[in-house]
């Protein structure tokens, strides 16, 4: 489970349903083209707080078809609803997921016994492992050393997606909990939490710029800072103007000129203008 897990995206039709030979597309090229080591299915960049649990569960299948052994998958199953949260769990697994995942449930600051207890209900209903989603600054929930670590008592629990930068906290997290998984979140930061022993690392960016996120990881695990550097400072021009111009539509725009039927995103989500698509293109000629 170690590695670069892509952080898939799902395409979707201008009335907001699945489009699925465009899904099979991006599955393949991150498969075929960046070479990545897992999927990390129905996350942020799934768009997965903006989907029905329908089309939750047909993009587990679609994924779970295309890709059979090819790679390793982690579904992300966390959801308000906790019995939501627990159906899709039992369905990922029975699909043969490697492993789910569940973000912090976010809006009506859970005290950290209602957290707990969010994934000790979760756990309960599935056999298969989980790793905590932390995301603080879309959850609103932060999480300290001894909450992962008591989290981290359940064996089940065998990671975090630590997207945060918090680097103090990830250090304490991997120096007290060798034995768990802990992958980076954020791809701008991927070299520093590089440096600091991770895992892995998840990301959205990886679905057009994953060459480099690997070259960044391989070559901080092998101490070669300076050239790492370097590349991470080009990822980081990329992702600067990815981020000002619209983070996920940028990716399916730039996807699309690579020949992937990325589609378009969900609502509330707009759309980009035709100056947007083509400072999407821009970016792809100039860095991929
Ligand atoms: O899953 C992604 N998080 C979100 C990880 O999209 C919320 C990241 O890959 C970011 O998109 C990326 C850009 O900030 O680092």
């Amino acid at each position: 489970m170690k590695g670069l897990f892509t952080a898939l995206m799902c395409s979707f039709d201008e009335k907001g349903q699945i489009n699925e030979s465009g899904l099979r597309e991006i599955i393949r090229y991150n498969i075929d083209v960046m070479q990545m080591d897992g999927l990390y299915v129905n996350g942020s960049t799934g768009e997965n707080f903006l989907i029905s649990t329908e089309q939750k569960k047909q993009i587990f299948e679609i994924v779970k078809d295309e890709v059979g052994d090819q790679v390793k998958l982690i579904a992300q199953v966390g959801a308000l609803n906790i019995d939501e949260a627990v159906d899709l769990a039992k369905f990922a697994t029975d699909l043969g997921y490697d492993a789910i995942s569940a973000v912090t449930p976010f809006y009506y600051k859970f005290d950290f016994e209602e957290i707990k207890d969010y994934y000790n209900t979760i756990l309960e209903s599935v056999d298969n492992d989980l790793i905590i989603y932390s995301i603080p600054a879309l959850t609103g929930v932060n999480m300290n050393l001894e909450q992962f670590g008591e989290l981290f008592e359940n064996d089940k629990v065998i990671g975090v997606k630590f997207t945060a930068p918090d680097f103090f906290l990830l250090e304490r997290i991997r120096h007290y909990f060798p034995e768990k998984l802990v992958y980076s979140g954020f791809d701008e930061m991927m070299l520093s939490a590089s440096v600091l022993n991770v895992d892995g690392a998840i990301g959205s960016t990886f679905n057009v710029n994953g060459h480099r996120a690997k070259q960044i990881f391989e070559l901080a695990q092998s101490g070669r800072i300076d050239e790492a550097r370097e590349i991470q400072k080009v990822t980081n021009d990329l992702i600067a103007e990815i981020l000002e111009n619209g983070l996920y539509q940028t990716i399916k725009e730039i996807l699309k000129t690579k020949g992937v039927d990325a589609g378009l995103c969900r609502k509330p989500m707009k759309a980009l203008s035709s100056e947007g698509i083509t400072i999407a293109k821009h970016i792809g000629e100039k860095y991929l």
